[in-house]
């Protein structure tokens, strides 16, 4: 598809074409789904809107898809990596700038576990509330979090975990926390798709969220400042 005339009209083609963007990234395709999400963010539609509305349903899309076999891991990726491109022009509109951080979080998805849309939007969003994040990636080792605790002196840790066979490793690291004597240094915060509070207590976490937004309110929640 082309780039769209910008107009401040609401009834403009983006607003119209918005529906387009689900479809890029349900059907791979990053190409259109960067020049829709450039388009849309030039005619001022709030960036989190592009994301809640359009694409994270589209993954959700993606997801049923697999579990149905109408998609395999090639759709997914191809999916993801559309997702990726979209976000890419988004993620610098989320970051504050300025001021000092209000906290340090060492972030990263568990060990085992490569799946890194949601921890990104996550590092995201946090930066945009001020936090400053140390991005550890994906498959992180427990120890890997210790060292950003005990050398980078992070005084959250946040986990992402997508998969059911990789949730435990959330409780490795925070056992992990324990036995490196700095559990009672840091908050920990959880989530991903197959996470729920329940699950958080379980581990021993300080906070869960459902959502990248969640996590900011949360992460203030847990360093006591006003969110
Ligand atoms: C894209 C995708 C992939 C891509 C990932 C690419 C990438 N760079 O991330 C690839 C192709 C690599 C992949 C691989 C696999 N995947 Co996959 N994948 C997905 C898919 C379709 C979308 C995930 C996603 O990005 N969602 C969008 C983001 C924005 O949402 P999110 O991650 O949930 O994050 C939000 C919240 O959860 C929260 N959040 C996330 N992290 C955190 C952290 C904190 C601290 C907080 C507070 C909040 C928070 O905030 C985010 C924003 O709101 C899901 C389906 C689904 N419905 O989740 C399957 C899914 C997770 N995958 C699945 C599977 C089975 C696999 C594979 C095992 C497939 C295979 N046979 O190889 C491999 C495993 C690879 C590995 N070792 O990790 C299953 C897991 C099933 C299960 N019960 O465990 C799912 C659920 C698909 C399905 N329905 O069966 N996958």
């Amino acid at each position: 598809m082309g780039r769209l005339a910008h107009t401040n009209n609401s009834e403009s083609p983006i607003m119209q074409n918005l529906s387009s963007l689900h479809d890029a990234v349900l059907n791979g395709d990053a190409r259109t789904a960067k020049t829709i999400t450039q388009d849309a963010l030039a005619e001022g539609v709030e960036p989190l809107k592009l994301v809640q509305h359009y694409m994270m349903p589209a993954m959700a899309e993606v997801g049923r898809r697999f579990e149905t076999n109408e998609y395999f891991v090639p759709e997914l990726l191809i999916s993801a990596r559309a997702m990726k491109a979209a976000l890419e022009l988004i993620r610098p509109l989320l970051i504050a700038s300025g001021s000092e951080p209000v906290g340090r979080v060492a972030l990263g998805t568990v060990k085992g576990d490569l799946h890194d849309i949601g921890k990104n939007l996550v590092g995201a969003m946090l930066e945009g509330g001020g936090f400053e994040v140390l991005d550890l990636g994906v498959n992180v080792s427990p120890d890997q979090f210790i060292v950003a605790v005990k050398e980078k002196k992070a005084n959250i840790v946040a986990m992402s975990a997508l998969l059911t066979t990789t949730m435990p490793s959330m409780k490795t690291t925070i056992d992990a926390l324990r036995e490196a004597g700095v559990r009672e240094q840091v908050k920990v915060l959880i989530g991903g798709a197959p996470i729920t509070r329940k699950y958080a207590e379980e581990v021993g976490a300080d906070g869960y969220s459902e959502s990248a937004a969640g996590a900011v309110a949360m992460a203030h929640q847990a360093l006591g400042l006003k969110a």
